[in-house]
């Protein structure tokens, strides 16, 4: 409807949005419109940043007649669809997919050429929005691209961070944290609607009042308020003319400034409330699997939630929706806890605003939730004190004690008065401090609850919520994360695909499992010699990444190891140093000629909690390490240890197109799933790898032969652990263990001093809460079985071949299939 009243009389006016013609000249014509009249600019007089601009505001238009039709449709129709609620999406860089969705990639690169411009240099001008920290982030971000690619109506909400995931520099070998400020050129895929902002209130108290009809109801008076401003952003879909919507917000404070404190010359004073009203937006927790108990975090979860519900009732849905048919039009998915908050906040909705009963209500919200959960590490379930959730949301937690009254005598009524189990259900934890379990709210409130690989499934079914999966049979359910082949493999290794498709043709970049069909060519001496080919120059590519970005150097005759992932010390960065240090070790001592041993590059990439001090001694030590391998004359340039700082979603797709090995080496149960396990196999790495996460369902698929397992299985883990587990004992015994330790703690990689590494060095011996010692000795044999594997080319190119036709289960759009069947019933709506 026009938002003036006016009855439209032009011609055009009633016109749907057009493309603009996809032809070389007319996108010249529509890029330099936008460079002249958008920027302001002259081709002449502009620079690299105009230039990209103008080009990702041109790719927008032609996107854009498929977004309005898109919405349009959806209007109409009101087909289910899915809200994915996430705090975080690490999207990585958007101009390159939105011309693959559009298939603009060689008439943008020709008009460009014909203007004197590299499209590449347009590529590389753009800033990421490293809207998360990691695994999770990403995984948000792979799932919208699935389901806008499968034809799903999906939302997707979360917040639109000032500053994203910081920017990791090395000082000394130590990481220094740099604000990300993203938006800083320019933003050119968001669109604000400032008008179409939601008012998202706090704190205060409740308060009992009689409505019309006499009913005593409760009524919440809140204290301050602040404005959550909408950014839409385009999610298109895979050249299926489907463009979705993400829709972040932006905290705003509701008055700008205090004028008479301002013009009585009290600046700081005047606009201390709008600053701290837009410290909600401000910033994204650099943390990964370990919530910060910060009040800021909470007020975040609750103003992105309540917008996206309020947004999703208000806007979405027809004036004269009848509520009780909710659940056919909408699931709720919550990412993890985060935006478990979302619960109470539908039922104050629905009772508070919207008149329902409380049953009516509860029976509405039990079936729009759903719930993902991502860990099973018992410090990151989320927690909330009593005492700060009431202050900042006091209906809320009205509304989740009688929540949980009512699931307790629930329990009480199937298993009488068990006051054991009643205490280890309740909602609410009594110690150490009064609290809510967000996991056990979500658990309780959703229609079904999800882990992300199948051995987490199990383990969370069996360790982390066994007493709510016996008392809700059917609710626990599986769905294998996934990865989007379009930006994983397309996007990030065009050498490979054209290879795919020349071998099976095009298809398998909306049918991953087509892949399957490259296992006959993996005996195919000249397709294996075109494989090598590809890595190789994807090596070369990754030199010349990282020597303008870093100054280091990849040759591409070595094997190249890859860690790449969040540090945190359950992932065990250190075992693969303890590797790096037996190996140089063994060349140092005489033990063997540095010629004989296989020449290899490691890399890492890891960001560490800034607050995570452990994790950052862990990367001071790679980094010294580094240095001193690097350097030594004696290693004859056979050992190459690079640690690009700042690893993100753009370094990603380079580095895991050129890898030969992929380390995902977690203690067995710790690892949810892992995503970057598969990225590395659909790019023709093999894994060395646990019994953990993903890995074991991407050791099944590809086959043992093709993959490289070691260490202790989950139940031997458990079983240690209740044995007492003695780190020193396995340092004790092992002689090679014992010489990577020394020689660190020796001072070798500290210029002597001994200090340096000392609380690494004792954290292994006395703690070493993740049994990297325990898992030593495995890892460096599985490591002499990777160097006997990589010295038979041939058979290691079959490998690698392998691990790319079997990967395709690990697409995305299988995991969204998964959950349309488990999890949503969405038919796919065309
Ligand atoms: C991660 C897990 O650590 C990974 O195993 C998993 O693959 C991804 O989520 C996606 O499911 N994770 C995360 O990045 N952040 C958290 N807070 C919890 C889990």
């Amino acid at each position: 409807p026009a938002s003036t009243g006016l009855v439209a009389t032009h011609p055009l006016a009633l016109a749907t949005v057009n493309s603009p013609p996809a032809s070389v000249d007319g996108f010249v014509r529509e890029f330099l419109r936008e460079l002249n009249f958008g920027q302001g600019v002259s081709l002449q007089g502009s620079t690299v940043n105009d230039q990209y601009l103008a080009l990702a505001r041109t790719v927008r238009h032609y996107l854009m007649a498929r977004w309005s039709e898109t919405l349009r449709r959806q209007r109409e129709t009101q087909a289910k669809g899915v809200a994915y609620l996430s705090a975080e999406y690490l999207l990585g860089r958007q101009l390159g997919n939105a011309l693959l969705a559009t298939d603009l990639t060689d008439i943008v690169g020709e008009g460009l050429a014909q203007c004197g411009i590299d499209l590449a240099d347009l590529r590389a001008q753009e800033v990421e929005p490293g809207l998360g920290n990691g695994g999770l982030g990403r995984l948000a971000a792979c799932f919208i691209d699935s389901l806008a690619t499968m034809s799903v109506p999906c939302i997707g909400y979360g917040i639109r961070y000032e500053y994203g995931i910081f920017r990791q520099t090395f000082v000394e070998g130590r990481q220094v944290e740099q604000p990300d400020s993203w938006l800083a050129l320019g933003a050119p895929w968001e669109f604000p609607h400032p008008e179409n902002a939601r008012l998202i209130s706090f704190g205060g108290s409740v308060e009992t009042t009689t409505d019309e009809a006499g009913v005593e109801r409760r009524r919440w008076i809140p204290a301050w308020d602040v404005n959550a401003v909408p950014y839409n952003y385009m999610v298109p879909g895979y050249q299926n003319g489907r463009v979705n919507t993400l829709r972040l917000w932006r905290a705003q404070a509701t008055d700008a400034f205090d004028l008479k404190i301002f013009n009585s010359g009290d600046y700081e004073e005047a606009v201390r409330a709008q600053t701290f009203a837009e410290n909600i937006s401000k910033v994204l927790y650099p943390e990964d699997s370990t919530p910060q108990g910060k009040e800021l975090r909470l007020q975040q979860q609750y103003f992105f939630v309540a917008a996206s519900i309020g947004d999703f009732l208000d806007q979405q849905l027809p004036e004269d929706f009848d509520l009780t048919k909710l659940p056919e039009r909408i699931i709720f998915q919550l990412n993890d806890t985060h935006p478990v908050i979302g619960v109470p906040e539908l039922m104050r909705v629905l009772v508070d605003e919207r008149g329902l009963e409380w049953d009516a209500a509860w029976a509405i919200t039990q079936k729009c939730f759903a719930y993902t959960c991502h860990t099973l590490l018992p410090e990151a379930l989320e927690v909330w004190s009593v005492d700060l959730l009431g202050k900042l949301l006091p209906r809320h937690l009205e509304i989740i004690y009688r929540i949980n009254d009512d699931f307790l005598a629930e329990v009480r009524e199937r298993f009488g008065d068990d006051e054991l189990r009643i205490r280890r259900m309740s909602i609410i934890a009594e110690h150490p401090e009064r609290s809510v379990r967000m996991a056990y709210l979500a658990t309780v409130a959703g229609s079904k609850v999800n882990g992300v690989a199948a051995l987490h499934s199990q383990l969370l079914r069996d360790k982390v919520l066994p007493d709510f999966d016996e008392f809700y049979p059917g609710k626990f359910t599986n769905v294998t994360n996934g990865i989007t082949p379009r930006r994983f493999l397309r996007l990030a290794n065009p050498a490979l695909s054209e290879l795919i498709t020349d071998a099976i043709g095009v298809g398998w970049l909306t049918d991953l499992e087509r892949l399957r069909g490259l296992e006959s060519y993996a005996e195919d001496e000249e397709f294996r010699e075109r494989f090598r080919d590809v890595k190789a120059a994807n090596k070369r590519r990754l030199d010349a990444v990282l020597r303008e970005r870093d100054g280091f150097t990849v040759h591409d005759d070595h094997l190249l190891d890859v860690m790449v992932k969040r540090l945190h010390e359950y992932k065990r960065q250190s075992l693969k140093l303890l590797h790096i240090v037996t190996t140089y070790d063994r060349i140092i001592s005489g033990e063997v000629a540095a010629a004989d041993v296989t020449p290899r590059t490691f890399i890492f990439g890891a960001k560490a909690a800034p607050g995570y001090k452990m994790a950052k001694e862990i990367i001071h030590l790679i980094n010294a390490v580094g240095s001193v391998v690097n350097a030594d004359p004696r290693v004859e340039d056979r050992l190459k240890v690079i640690f690009p700082p700042n690893y993100n979603v753009t370094l990603a797709e380079k580095v895991i197109p050129a890898a030969d090995l992929s380390e995902q080496i977690s203690l067995a149960g710790k690892e949810a799933s892992g995503t970057g396990n598969m990225k590395f196999a659909l790019n023709g790495a093999l894994t060395i790898g646990t019994d953990d996460g993903a890995n074991v369902e991407i050791r099944e698929l590809v086959g043992n032969d093709n993959f490289f397992l070691f260490g202790m299985l989950e139940p031997q883990v458990e079983e240690l652990q209740t044995r007492g587990y003695v780190p020193s004992s396995f340092y004790e015994a092992d002689a090679g263990l014992r010489r990577a330790i020394d020689l660190i703690s020796s001072g070798a990689f500290s210029g002597g001093d001994r200090s340096v590494f000392e609380p690494v060095v004792s954290n292994l011996l006395y703690e070493d809460r993740f049994m990297v010692l325990a898992d030593y000795a495995a890892y460096i044999e599985a490591q002499a079985r990777v160097d006997a594997a990589y010295s038979d080319v041939e058979g290691w190119t079959r490998s690698a071949i392998l691990n790319v036709a079997r990967s395709g289960f690990f697409s995305s759009d299988r995991s969204m299939r998964d959950y349309i069947e488990r999890i949503w019933g969405t038919p796919p709506s065309i």
